[in-house]
């Protein structure tokens, strides 16, 4: 008999335990982890030219102002990038974010993603380099 409820406490103890460790991964997995303040750094080739792109924080949060970095690496650039953020097939608005020339060569500015009525949070930056071309970034927002 005492074997049995130490069997019977044993096998309880470890239910609860198993249950324990599965909702805290998946609470884990529920909960909205804030967003770094480091930024995210996206890469695209504009024609033989690369360009890079720091949103900052990352993921971008929407209604917040954003910091947008923008480099071309080897570049001397006489005319400032700037950024048309957008969404595809979806009518969002003028939304262009000026970009200046730091003293480290790179442009910066800032943007606001404004919150999609629909729900969605994909969103295109569309850099647009005068007289090098365009590239386009995809990536999600935060909510
Ligand atoms: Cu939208």
């Amino acid at each position: 008999m005492k074997r049995l409820i130490g069997g019977l406490f044993a096998a309880f103890a470890l239910l609860i335990g198993a249950t324990i460790y599965i909702s805290f991964r998946s609470w884990d997995g529920l909960v909205d982890r804030p967003s770094s303040e480091t930024a995210g750094t996206l890469r695209a080739a504009m024609g033989g030219q690369e360009i890079l792109l720091s949103i900052a924080p990352w993921p971008p949060p929407t209604m917040r102002e954003v910091d947008f970095t923008v480099s071309l690496p080897g570049t001397a650039g006489k005319d400032a990038p700037y950024v048309d953020l957008s969404m595809a097939g979806m009518e969002m608005g003028r939304n262009r974010v000026d970009l200046s020339r730091g003293a480290d060569g790179r442009y910066r500015g800032t943007g606001v993603f404004v919150r999609c009525p629909s729900g969605r949070r994909d969103w295109e930056a569309t850099v647009t380099a005068p007289g090098a071309g365009k590239a386009v970034f995809r990536f999600a927002v935060a909510d």
